[in-house]
C-alpha cells in the first residue's frame, strides 16, 4: 500500500490488514536465536505462560533449561529491540521509515507455542504486526472503556468484545493504532515481528523537559530574588506573594525560549535505549565512509544535530551532510571528504566512540 494513502486512511486512526504485504520476506532470525537472546542480560526479554486462569509472566534473562518445552502448549517468548541485534530486523524497520524515527521504538519478536499469546489488552503504541512464521489468530475490536482484570502480573482487558478476527498468515501484516484492543493467539507454533512506534505522553514529556531545561539553566546561576522595601510581617508564616510572581516569571523564562526547548527535546528523543552501551575504538579514518551504528540515536532540527542524547548546532553545508547521515545512516567516502575540517572531527569523534561505524556499506 502506498504510503501517503495509508497514513491519510489508518495511521492513528483504523487497522489495516494486509494479505501478502511482506510476502517473500527474508527472515532468518530462528526460535533458537530468539531463546539464546532471551539468555542475555543486555536483551529485554519475557515469557507469558497461561495456566487456565492464571498468568505467569518471568523476565529474562532466562537460560535456555529455564524455558517451557517447546512442545508445551500456551507460552510465549517476547524479544524487545531485535533491530539492535539482527539487520534482518533492521530491514524491516526500514520499510517503515515513512514515518519519523521520533515516533520509532523499537522492533520486538515473539514466539508462540500452539494457543500462545499474552490475552486481550491495549497498547499505547502504534503497531505493525508482521507475521514472519506460522499462523496467528487475531481477535481485534475498539476499547473505549478499558477494564483490566484485577490480580494478574499483566493487563489483560477484561469483558473484551472483538469486532473482527483475522488469521495472520506468513508475509501479512496488521496494523493497529493505539486503543485497538486485540489477542493473538497462535495456531500452531509461530512467530511475530512488531513494529512498534510509541506517541509521547503530554505530562510525561513536560516533566522530561522541564527537568531539562532546568538543569541547563541551573549550570549558568541567574539572578537572586529581592525583596528590598517590604515591609514588616505579623504572618511569619505566609509565602509572599511576591516570591509567587517570581517563582512563576522564573519558570515561564525556563520555556521561554524555543530553541532551548527544541535542544531539550531532540537531546530526550536521541538519548540510546537502557542497556545499549557503544564499543569504543581508538583508531578512526573517514577513508571508507561512516555507517551510523544500529543503536544510535540521531535526528535534527532546524537549528541541531543531535546524536545520541548531545546535540550540535550544524548551518550550511555541514548541517547538510550531517542531516543526510541522520536520514540515510551512511555517508560514503567522498561525502565524508568534502566535509569541512570541523565537520570531519566530529564524525571522527563519533567514530571513536562508537556511535559511527567505519565504512559505508553496512
Ligand atoms: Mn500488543
Amino acid at each position: 500500500m502506498d504510503p501517503a494513502l495509508f497514513m491519510r486512511r489508518h495511521w492513528q486512526r483504523r487497522p489495516l490488514r494486509v494479505a501478502g504485504a511482506f510476502a517473500g520476506l527474508d527472515w532468518p532470525i530462528t526460535r533458537a536465536q530468539l531463546f539464546a537472546w532471551a539468555g542475555r542480560d543486555d536483551v529485554e526479554s519475557r515469557v507469558v505462560q497461561r495456566h487456565g486462569p492464571r498468568w505467569e509472566v518471568r523476565h529474562g534473562p532466562l537460560a535456555r533449561k529455564a524455558l517451557p518445552p517447546v512442545s508445551r502448549p500456551g507460552w510465549t517468548l517476547l524479544v524487545q529491540g531485535v533491530d539492535l541485534q539482527h539487520p534482518a530486523a533492521r530491514a524491516l524497520l526500514e520499510r517503515f521509515r515513512f514515518l519519523p524515527d521520533a515516533r520509532l521504538d523499537d522492533v520486538m519478536v515473539s514466539w508462540a507455542s500452539d494457543g500462545g499469546g499474552v490475552g486481550p489488552h491495549l497498547d499505547s503504541y502504534d503497531v505493525f504486526l508482521v507475521q514472519v512464521q506460522g499462523r496467528r489468530r487475531w481477535r481485534i475490536g475498539p476499547v473505549a472503556q478499558p477494564r483490566l482484570k484485577p490480580g494478574l502480573p499483566l493487563k489483560i482487558l477484561d469483558g473484551f468484545v472483538p469486532e473482527e478476527e483475522q488469521v495472520c498468515e506468513p508475509g501479512d501484516l496488521l496494523y493497529l493504532p493505539p486503543g485497538w484492543g486485540h489477542d493473538g493467539i497462535a495456531e500452531g507454533d509461530c512467530m511475530t515481528a512488531s513494529v512498534g512506534f510509541r506517541a509521547p505522553a503530554r505530562d510525561e514529556l513536560a516533566a522530561e523537559l522541564l527537568a531539562r531545561l532546568g538543569d541547563a539553566i541551573e549550570e549558568r546561576g541567574g539572578g537572586l530574588y529581592e525583596d528590598a522595601g517590604a515591609r514588616p510581617t505579623t504572618a511569619p508564616a505566609w509565602v509572599p506573594e511576591s516570591l509567587q510572581r517570581y517563582a512563576a516569571a522564573a519558570v515561564r523564562r525556563l520555556v521561554a525560549e524555543p530553541q532551548a526547548l527544541n535542544r531539550a527535546l531532540g537531546e530526550y528523543l536521541t538519548e540510546p535505549k537502557p542497556r545499549v552501551w557503544f564499543e569504543s575504538r581508538p583508531a578512526a579514518t573517514l577513508r571508507r565512509g561512516v555507517t551510523v551504528t544500529p543503536a544510535s540515536r540521531m535526528m535534527y532540527d532546524m537549528d541541531h544535530v543531535y546524536l545520541n542524547g548531545e546535540s550540535w548546532r550544524a548551518s550550511g553545508r555541514d548541517a547538510e551532510l550531517m542531516r543526510r547521515l541522520a536520514d540515510r545512516r551512511v555517508l560514503d567516502r567522498a561525502e565524508c571528504a568534502s566535509a569541512s575540517r570541523a565537520a570531519r572531527g566530529l564524525l571522527l569523534e563519533w567514530l571513536r566512540q562508537g556511535w559511527l561505524i567505519d565504512g559505508s556499506q553496512p
